[in-house]
């Protein structure tokens, strides 16, 4: 059976996940597309010469009855009433990151899904599906580095968008290393701090960049985050833990080596799409196998929630300066 998918969203990654479904994966077809902007959605049908149909809104996609699966990849603050409207129309839903913009929109989305009874939602958090994530955390399971003590690392991108503002750093950015954090350690997070060191000065008055975020984890693990998104060299994540008896490093994407006029050099990506997209196909193949089975595997609302607590608890730092505590609720028998 073929899952036909209805796009919420066709801007950056609604368009990059439309041309994946519909030229490198397999067992979906794009069948619907809207976005507030008809032009745009219209414009990747052509460019991508898909068969589908252009709908008004999220909520005309939603209803209609020719599609089994949504893609919400609208901008964050709108996920919330797209997945809640996909619960109740019985459909399956992939969000991208965040789930929602805060931890009681993430609870919503929660108590729909276990009132519906079964697990329909997936988030858009990529990268326990990357494969130099999966050898970190296979490193950190099998012992081979001990226990886990300290996690340094960087989540940098090139230059962000003028409307990209100081809390964004957390519930855009560091939502990433919030989620892949907890599946990494198998822990979760007690206390966060925002230091904020001299900034760049390719920001502006609305964003502090770059930021420190440091957090800490129920077994006393310590971590420590850089977020610079105008670090102007590359998109660059960076990840080493340290253990008692050793350290591991997220590996470096693959790139040609080249010798040349007494140099060295490699290239580093500038484009997020590039860095982790095999992580994006492997994801989004595993939702529409998901689908077809009936049983999703990837991230769930339950992790979406959990990484809005702790972005909640990062935001609250932000503004207050202080050392500030975060509350998981324990985890309900329905995620596992
Ligand atoms: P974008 O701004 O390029 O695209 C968003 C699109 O959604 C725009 O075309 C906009 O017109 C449309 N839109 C906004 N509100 C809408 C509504 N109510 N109904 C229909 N369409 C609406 O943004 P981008 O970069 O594609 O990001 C979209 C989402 O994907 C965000 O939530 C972002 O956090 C997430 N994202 C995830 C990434 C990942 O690595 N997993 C990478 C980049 C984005
Ligand atoms: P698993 O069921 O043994 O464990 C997954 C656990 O991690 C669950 O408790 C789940 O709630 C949690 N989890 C899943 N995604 C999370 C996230 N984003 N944030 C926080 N917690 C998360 O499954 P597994 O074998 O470890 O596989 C995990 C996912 O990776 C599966 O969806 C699987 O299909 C996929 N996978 C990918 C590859 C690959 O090469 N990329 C290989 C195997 C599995
Ligand atoms: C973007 O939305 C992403 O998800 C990227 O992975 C992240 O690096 C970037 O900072 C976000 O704006």
């Amino acid at each position: 059976m073929t899952i036909r998918m209805g796009v919420i969203g066709t801007g950056a990654i609604g368009a990059d996940h439309a041309r994946r479904i519909a030229q490198t994966l397999t067992g979906g077809q794009i069948v619907a597309v809207t976005d507030v902007n008809l032009d745009q959605a219209r414009k990747v049908v052509d460019s991508l010469n898909l068969n589908a149909t252009v709908y008004e809104n999220g909520h005309e996609l939603i209803k209609a009855d020719n599609i089994d699966a949504i893609l919400v990849t609208s901008w964050g603050p709108t996920h919330e009433e797209f997945v809640l409207a996909a619960i109740a129309a019985g459909k399956y839903v992939f969000c991208e990151k965040p789930l929602a913009t805060t931890a009681e929109g993430c609870m919503r989305i929660v108590e729909a899904e276990i009132a519906a009874g079964k697990r329909m939602v997936q988030v858009g958090f990529m990268r326990p599906y990357d494969s130099g994530y999966r050898l970190l955390k296979q490193a950190i399971d099998e012992g081979s580095i001990g226990q886990p003590l300290m996690v340094h690392a960087a989540h940098r991108n090139p230059t962000v968008p003028e409307a990209y503002v100081t809390p964004m750093a957390i519930v855009d950015t560091l939502i990433h290393e919030l989620d892949v954090f907890r599946w990494l350690l198998n822990d979760d997070y007690v206390s966060a701090q925002v230091l904020y060191p001299r900034a760049t000065r390719h920001t502006h008055s609305k964003l502090k960049d770059p930021q420190i975020v440091l957090l800490e984890t129920a077994r006393g693990i310590r971590i420590d985050v850089e977020i610079f998104v105008n670090c102007r060299y590359g998109y660059d994540i960076q990840c080493s833990v340290v253990g008692e008896e050793g350290i591991a490093n997220l590996p470096e994407p693959q790139s040609l080596l080249v010798r040349k006029d007494a140099r060295l050099a490699t290239t580093i990506l500038t484009d997020w799409k590039q860095r982790f997209i095999a992580a994006y196909d492997v994801e989004l193949q595993d939702f529409l196998d998901g689908v077809q089975s009936g049983t999703l595997r990837g991230a769930s609302s339950w992790d979406g929630y959990a990484a809005a607590v702790a972005a909640d608890a990062c935001v609250k730092a932000q503004e207050s300066q202080q050392i500030e505590a975060i509350t998981m609720p324990a985890r309900p028998a329905f995620y596992g």
